[in-house]
């Protein structure tokens, strides 16, 4: 009996040491790693090699990145325009994030943010606190915005009414034409941007996935351009039923503005030589042009022409489609440039650089096979052919 029970302790003294080393190294042990470990104070005899994986390759270098570029380089006399609601504020707080983080922390170009409603001070107190950059916040003038007295209120009201049920997108949604009808004949003439001659249109809720080296603002003033863009899509019919038609008669009563067509961009708008709007435009969410442009002779005229028409009330004629003809008709088309360097996204469209060199370098987040550029209802390949010309 005595024997016994020291046979029972001793048994109960080795399991319990078995416990004890298990409960120690059980949790290393089954490590999944392909990279083996060493267990301080085990001199290697525990490592762990697993046996089917492949080592990571060594990492390949990355070109180096010129991050403080700009810093004190020469600056264009430029500022980002945003127009917002005050309910858009996440959206614009997501999209300055990122503009600063991806170029303006660099360069520091102002802000001018507008709105047909006064700002409110979180607004302000929320967007200025991303940024060191001069921010201003501007009320737009109500002949700027809202419905002019000439347009027919009825004949407006019943064609919103028909838009709306046709399911034309906005069509039926009054601020959405008082907002297409600013960007095409106003933003430009705000006080507070008139000290500007050069702006980047920035929206809410947009992305950037790339590091945006270079300073697109200076590129423009360094190389004779004019209009700026990265996305070009085809425009909704039943927003423009009448819009090339007046473009039309623009031409034929000031054919002084209307360049030759070898030297313009009709093409890109135009499969027949002008006879009809091939409905291309490039997408004016994102643009980094020249104010100077708008503020024409020439641009002054093609927007009153077709403003007194009503277009923007009784049909549904988008900024897009009106800066993007005024541009392809009245502008050199070496003047127009595309930023093929800048990863943008706008709602589900996006542009990815497909060059591997201007991907690398911008450090992009997004992946060519989402870009937009090549899907059927992007105008990007007629882009290509007229650039291919010439
Ligand atoms: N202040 C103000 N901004 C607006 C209004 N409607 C649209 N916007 C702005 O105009 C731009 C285009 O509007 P959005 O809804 O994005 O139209 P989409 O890009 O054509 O789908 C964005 O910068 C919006 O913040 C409005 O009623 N008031
Ligand atoms: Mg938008």
């Amino acid at each position: 009996m005595h024997q016994r029970a020291r046979y029972a302790t001793l048994s109960c003294i080795i399991l319990m040491s078995f416990v004890a080393l298990y409960r120690k190294y059980s949790s290393i042990l089954t490590v999944d790693d392909a990279q083996g470990l060493e267990f301080p104070g085990l001199e290697g005899e525990y490592t762990i090699m697993h046996p089917t994986l492949i080592p990571d390759p060594p990492p390949r270098p990355l070109p180096p990145v010129p991050l403080e570029r700009g810093s004190d380089g020469p600056r264009a006399n430029a500022t980002f325009i945003i127009l917002a609601r005050n309910s858009d504020l996440q959206g614009a707080l997501l999209s300055v994030r990122q503009l600063e983080d991806r170029f303006n922390r660099r360069y520091h170009y102002p802000y001018v943010f507008l709105n047909e409603e006064e700002f409110t001070e979180d607004f302000k107190r929320r967007i200025r606190n991303l940024t060191p950059s001069k921010v201003e916040f501007g009320l737009i003038p109500k002949e700027a915005w809202f419905q002019p007295e000439w347009i027919d209120a009825e004949k407006a009201q019943a064609a919103m009414v028909r838009m709306e049920r046709a399911n034309v997108k906005y069509g039926g949604n009054l601020a959405y034409h008082n907002m297409c009808r600013f960007n095409s004949g106003f933003f430009f003439k705000h006080p507070l941007v008139l000290q500007y001659e050069w702006y980047w249109r920035v929206e809410p809720n947009i992305k950037f996935h790339c590091d945006i080296i270079d300073d697109p603002f200076m590129y423009m003033v360094q190389n004779n351009k004019t209009y700026g863009f990265t996305l070009s899509v085809y425009e909704i019919p039943a927003t423009i039923k009448n819009l090339w038609l007046t473009v039309k008669d623009f031409m034929t009563e000031y054919p002084e503005y209307i360049l030759p067509s070898s030297v313009n961009a009709l093409d890109f708008i135009s499969n027949d030589g002008g006879r009809s709007y091939n409905r291309c435009h490039f997408w004016s969410n994102f643009e980094i042009a020249s104010l100077g442009f708008w503020r024409s002779e020439a641009y002054t005229a093609f927007f009153e022409f077709l403003d007194k028409t009503g277009g923007f009330y009784y049909e549904r004629w988008g900024d897009a489609p009106v800066h993007s003809i005024a541009a392809a008709l009245m502008l050199p088309r070496s003047s127009i440039h595309l930023f093929e360097e800048i990863g943008y996204q706008h709602d589900d469209w996006s542009h990815c650089p497909r060059s591997q060199e201007l991907w690398e370098r911008g450090r992009c987040l997004c992946t060519e096979k989402d870009s937009f550029d090549y899907s059927w209802d992007s105008c990007r390949p007629k882009w290509d052919s007229l650039v291919a010309t010439g």
